[in-house]
């Protein structure tokens, strides 16, 4: 019968695709917005299951949509999130790099749904420096945050919690939906996680798991980027020369300096000692018990060369999945809520990052280039009635389309100027009409890691890039034949119409979402005010 019914509201929906005011008649969905914060799809089990099982997060995928093409428009943090709330490029939003300040007069989805009736909140990351606006209720981390202990920006001012990040917001998101919230009102709550962000510090919980776990190495791992631009061996992001054995890695300041070990960056050792001071004495010991063999078996064998970015790898995924596992937790705690209190029904969960990350892929830690580990992010949408269970999307969709889709969901129009498309009629797998280009642009540079800014274009089967400023290279790669990106082909003769095509899909996306070369140059002119002004 249930079946029937779920079936019955599937067809009324395709029927109705192209009427906005379905939603309008329908009573209007709940909405929680998770986003973490560089959380691979590598890692995500609904994805792939070989580095990690997440079982909770896997859920959303098991009950709803899992998109395999989801990508962002600029792979950081801040324009990301920026993205997200307005549904706009990052050379239209104010934030196109972490130093931006977001204008929080433009308009926003909670703004629009505040107007519209709904309750909003945030709890967790926000990243845009400016105060959060258009939230009924807030507490956002300033800045990046801190895993233990954390403070956080309230309305009232910063105030200082006890325990573990990742715990913390949701018991902040739990406790809004259970006793602040208005229960005659729809809500829209985002519940954005701090992790895994570097440097994967895991919660006490999860110090031990992964440890000593043999964690499978990327092909790519010793990448020397053969037939790419310089922009890729320029790029400061490689687990072997920029990844921190003190901070990253968790060994000993007084360890890396006995064995005449060299840190890339002079604060790393200070970073590590500024989190470990974070604990409480009694953390402090039960930390040291994990990682205390861990820093006298590198004191033994102080590897060097290939085996040294091997034991950094490892040493890499084991934080980096203990963080993870916190996450997926976590998730369990949330989901369980809305199942036990019956909000499962009537509340849209999305889960994204705000980019994807790089476990090891061209030998990289971190984001921001335009290949795919870092360009796609996960996303998954849950939305019982409305979107059947294991569902998959494979259409070429992005952040932009955040805002846009969030709004129809709660009978809203999306303004104009938003330029994401509503992604619901992909909820009924109707994907007539839908885009066949992806744009992308990245501007933080010089900056931490030293990529360059680049802009390209992604469709289904080709991905062009420009690499600017103080180079001037293109890549062009076959993803079908090369889903890894590692033979650069432009200006290979065999490609040359898919060259010529390519540029021109880009001069046409660049048109479409208004963006320029004399906007390059601005941005320039401005990065380059401000980095004078910062020495
Ligand atoms: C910190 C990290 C960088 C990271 C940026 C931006 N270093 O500076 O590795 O790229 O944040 O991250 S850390 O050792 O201090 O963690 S973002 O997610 O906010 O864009
Ligand atoms: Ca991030």
């Amino acid at each position: 019968m249930k079946q029937l019914l779920i079936f019955l509201v599937f067809i009324l929906l395709i029927s109705c695709k192209k009427d906005s005011k379905t939603f309008e008649i329908a009573e209007r969905p709940n909405i929680v917005f998770i986003m973490t914060d560089d959380h691979a799809y590598q890692a995500l089990s609904a994805y792939d299951d070989r580095l990690i099982k997440t079982p909770h997060i896997d859920r959303l995928a098991n009950e709803g949509m899992l998109f395999r093409k989801a990508y962002v428009t600029n792979s950081i943090c801040s324009p990301s999130r920026a993205v997200a709330l307005t549904g706009k490029f990052s050379h239209l939003n104010s934030v196109r790099d972490n130093f931006d300040v977001f204008d929080t007069l433009q308009l926003t989805f909670p703004k629009l749904l505040q107007k519209a009736g709904y309750e909003t909140a945030i709890y967790g990351k926000w990243h845009l420096k400016s105060e959060p606006k258009g939230f009924d209720y807030w507490e956002v981390l300033p800045g990046q945050g801190s895993y233990y202990h954390p403070e956080f920006l309230t309305a009232g001012g910063e105030i200082k919690e006890q325990g573990y990040v990742t715990d913390v917001i949701t018991d902040k998101a739990i406790h809004y939906l259970d006793s602040l919230r208005a229960k005659d009102k729809p809500f829209m709550l985002m519940y954005n996680h701090k992790a895994p962000h570097r440097e994967w510090w895991p919660s006490m919980h999860d110090l031990e798991d992964f440890k000593y776990r043999k964690i499978p190495v990327p092909e790519s791992l010793f990448d020397e980027y053969k037939t790419k631009s310089r922009a890729s061996a320029e790029a400061e992001m490689r687990i072997s020369d920029h990844m921190a054995l003190s901070s990253d890695n968790k060994i000993a300041p007084e360890i890396v300096e006995k064995l005449d070990y060299e840190e890339f960056l002079g604060w790393y050792k200070t970073a590590y000692t500024r989190q470990l001071e974070r604990l409480t004495e009694e953390e402090k010991e039960q930390w040291h018990q994990v990682y205390g063999p861990i820093n006298k078996d590198f004191e033994e064998n102080s590897p060097k060369g290939k085996a040294l970015t091997l034991w950094k790898y490892q040493r890499y995924l084991e934080d980096y999945l203990g963080v993870i596992k916190g996450v997926d937790r976590n998730m369990g705690r949330l989901l369980d809520y809305l199942d036990n209190n019956k909000l499962s029904e009537n509340t849209v969960v999305v889960y994204t990052s705000d980019q994807g990350f790089y476990l090891g892929e061209h030998g990289w830690f971190d984001k921001r280039f335009m290949y795919e580990e870092s360009f796609r992010t996960p996303l998954l949408i849950r939305y019982p009635g409305v979107i059947m269970p294991n569902s998959v999307n494979t259409d070429l969709v992005q952040n932009i389309d955040f805002a846009p889709t969030i709004l129809e969901l709660a009978g809203v129009a999306a303004p104009e100027e938003m330029q994401g498309q509503s992604l619901v009629p992909l909820f009924g797998e109707d994907n007539s009409g839908w885009r066949d280009a992806l744009y992308y642009h990245y501007y933080e540079y010089p900056g931490i890691h030293m990529v360059k800014r680049h802009y390209g274009v992604r469709t289904d089967r080709y991905k062009l890039i420009r690499f600017y400023y103080d180079i001037e290279d293109w890549e062009l790669y076959d993803l079908e034949k090369d889903p890894d990106e590692m033979n650069n082909v432009y200006n290979n003769p065999a490609y040359s119409e898919v060259q010529t095509m390519m540029h021109l899909r880009l001069e046409e996306l660049r048109v479409q979402y208004k963006d320029s070369d004399s906007l390059n140059q601005k941005w320039i002119a401005h990065d380059l005010q401000r980095l004078a002004g910062l020495e």
